[in-house]
């Protein structure tokens, strides 16, 4: 108690039953009796629909539902891969989603979640690509499809995309510094939490001449990754896939 959670950019799917092993035991141990859990996104490495019901994604729902069914307030921001998950996916699981960009008050610290691609604004090819699979109408077409050619769609975008991001650079894909600024500027926050980048660390910056921070989650690779805020302090923190 006295703690909060977060977590990002686990990639879970079916392929990887180190990681889904490595959360499911977060989810009944550590997890157990916090104040809040919030997954700043990409819990998924592909979600292409409520519908997709396997025995993995129900695996993984019911350690929501188990959560919050305790009474842990769980919490989730889309990611980039899994910014389908919708009303369906937070019935079953008891999970809230919230806006792409949430201001929440951090033990007395105003802060900011995002998942943090809406950060990488040099990545001019991704975000026209964001634009148009955010689209309401092109996601309604979409849904009209049945879920084995939402499958097949999203399994040949993935490796279309793996062979783009060989090419690009580590700057482009990184957050633009000056985004950072504005967008904490604009919400009037000196607290920012973000995953997304799989650069876990603690940045420092200077918001409109006073100090700001900037937290980055890491990824679940090769390891969980966890940030453990308490009214003292925040620290990011690993856990082994077989401990
Ligand atoms: C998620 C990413 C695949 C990056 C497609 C409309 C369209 C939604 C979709 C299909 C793909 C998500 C939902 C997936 C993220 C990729 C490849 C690159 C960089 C349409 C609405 F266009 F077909 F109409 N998709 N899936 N990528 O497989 O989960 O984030 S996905
Ligand atoms: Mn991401």
């Amino acid at each position: 108690s006295m703690t909060t959670l977060f977590i990002s950019d686990l990639h879970l799917s079916a392929d990887r039953p180190d990681i889904t092993a490595c959360f499911l035991r977060f989810m009944s141990t550590e997890a157990r009796g916090i104040d809040a859990l919030y997954v700043l996104g990409d819990l998924f490495e592909m979600w292409i629909g409520d519908d997709d019901d396997s025995p993995f994604h129900q695996q993984i729902k019911s350690a929501f539902r188990q959560l919050t069914d305790n009474g842990v307030p769980c919490y989730f921001i889309h990611g980039n891969r899994d910014f389908l998950i919708g009303k369906r996916f937070s019935q079953e699981t008891g999970v809230e989603l919230l806006p792409e960009h949430t201001v929440v008050d951090l033990y007395g610290t105003p802060t900011l979640l995002l998942h943090g691609d809406t950060l990488c604004t040099l990545d001019e090819g991704y975000q026209r690509y964001r634009k148009k699979v955010h689209n309401r109408f092109i996601q309604w077409l979409f849904f009209r499809l049945p879920l084995r050619y939402r499958q097949r769609i999203g399994e040949k975008m993935r490796s279309d995309s793996s062979q783009t991001n060989r090419t690009k650079s580590q700057a482009i894909m990184d957050v633009t510094p000056g985004e950072v600024v504005h967008v904490m500027a604009e919400l009037g926050v000196n607290q920012m939490i973000h995953g997304h980048t799989h650069r876990p660390d603690v940045h420092t910056l200077s918001v409109n001449g006073q100090d700001a921070r900037r937290i980055v989650l890491g990824d679940w690779y090769k390891h969980g990754s966890v940030l453990i805020c308490t009214p003292q302090d925040c620290q990011l923190e690993t856990r082994d896939f077989q401990p």
